[in-house]
């Protein structure tokens, strides 16, 4: 175990002090849980795991939560790891991903995947009639081998759709003796967003509906569109239980609260600017705000945010996702734009947290976030321009403790 960053923590200390604490401080409640250990960190791994080795098992179950692709959590030759890993960590939460209104076209070998994919089968067959299709007739692909399901039908949002999917899920989770504590959606989104390296591969138009407006000009279709994704994760919520976790990626889990009440965490991919060019100082800010009591709800007595960044740790953004985890209570995770785990490469052991995080300065000159723990405090600063001046845990010398 080690610490950084005490000499900047002292100079950091004296900015505080002369801010003040003029923010709004009183308004902050205390994040997560006290009784978990610190920081709290999660695994994403968008991939398969037959092949994990010992050592490999052993580090993720050091995890208060995993995200494996859920076909894997429900494949046969996953039983063996997802076992030892419920064995070395009772508490851990396994969440399946799976992509949110999309289909994955299907591999070649349908005998392969009945018997080692049988959700994979399963999942593209019971939504085989529910592709989009653009006005040219062509398949809406919005990634590489990612068909669209249509969220609409009959001019209302397609609840046979939902019902498809949910009922597909719980049956398997009866099947498998409840292989997955919660799923991942990838992604909420309030328009369809077609990839880039495909864009040209799409012939024709979105129309959702049918009714000849297409979709960006058309605001009822958008409405069901959105809407279909806030009935999804309620119906889910109903069929699987209010400890069923739900995490959410994408813009709408942080901004509609209609949606974030069904939601238990959001996955920041991209934190802190995400795709839309916040401000670290903002990100910051709609992490807190995201995290405060009544926004999302929580599961199994705690909130299941995953703050992350898959740019690794370009601009040293593993340390500040670490730091702004431990402020709003989320956990932490580390990718490198490849979704495989290869363990977390900062350490550090805060002990549990002393109260809640503290927001001072303002807006226009420096602004300072931090909160205390048992062996030190967490303090992230920024620039009037929102950019961030300083991260750091600056640890309690051992008189102090
Ligand atoms: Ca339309």
């Amino acid at each position: 175990m080690h610490y950084w960053g005490c000499a900047l923590g002292v100079v950091l200390a004296a900015i505080i002090a002369s801010c003040g604490a003029e923010g709004p401080a009183d308004e902050l409640p205390t994040f997560g849980s006290t009784d978990l250990s610190y920081p709290s960190k999660s695994v994403i791994h968008w991939c398969a795991f037959a092949d994990w080795d010992d050592a490999k098992v052993r580090e993720a179950a050091e995890a208060d939560l995993i995200v494996f692709p859920i076909q894997d959590c429900y494949s046969p030759q996953s039983g063996g790891i997802l076992g030892e890993i419920r064995r070395l960590n009772p508490d851990v939460q396994i969440v399946g991903y799976i992509p949110l209104l999309g289909v994955y076209t299907l591999w070649p070998d349908t005998t392969y995947l009945k018997t080692t994919y049988p959700y994979t089968l399963d999942y593209y067959n019971a939504v085989r009639g529910d592709w989009v299709w653009t006005t040219a007739g062509d398949t809406l692909m919005i990634f590489p081998e990612l068909i669209s399901l249509n969220p609409i039908k009959n001019g209302a949002i397609n609840r046979d759709l939902i019902d498809t999917i949910v009922n597909l899920i719980a049956r398997y989770q009866a099947e498998t003796g409840n292989a997955v504590d919660g799923v991942m959606h990838d992604y909420f989104a309030y328009d369809i967003y077609i990839n880039p390296s495909i864009r040209d591969h799409v012939i024709g138009d979105v129309d959702l509906d049918g009714n000849g407006t297409t979709f960006e000009n058309d605001p009822g279709e958008r409405e069901l569109f959105i809407l279909w994704q806030q009935e999804y994760a309620k119906a889910i919520r109903e069929r699987l239980g209010d400890d069923f976790i739900q995490i959410g990626n994408g813009r709408p889990p942080e901004e509609m609260p209609g949606l974030a009440r069904y939601l238990n965490g959001i996955f920041y991919e991209l934190y802190p600017n995400f795709p839309w060019g916040k401000t670290d100082r903002d990100g910051l800010l709609r992490l807190l705000e995201n995290q405060s009591p009544g926004f999302l709800t929580p599961a199994k007595g705690r909130t299941w945010s995953i703050c992350t960044n898959e740019k690794g740790n370009a601009s040293s953004n593993n340390l500040f996702c670490l730091m702004s985890s431990l402020i709003a209570g989320c956990m932490y995770t580390e990718l490198a734009g490849s979704y495989l785990f290869n363990g977390w490469s900062l350490d550090i052991s805060t002990g549990a947290p002393q109260g809640a995080a503290v927001v001072a300065g303002s807006l226009d000159s420096t602004l300072t976030v931090s909160r205390k723990f048992e062996r030190g405090e967490v303090t992230i600063s920024f620039y009037p321009w929102g950019g961030r001046e300083g991260v750091a845990f600056e640890a309690l010398q051992s008189k102090d403790r």
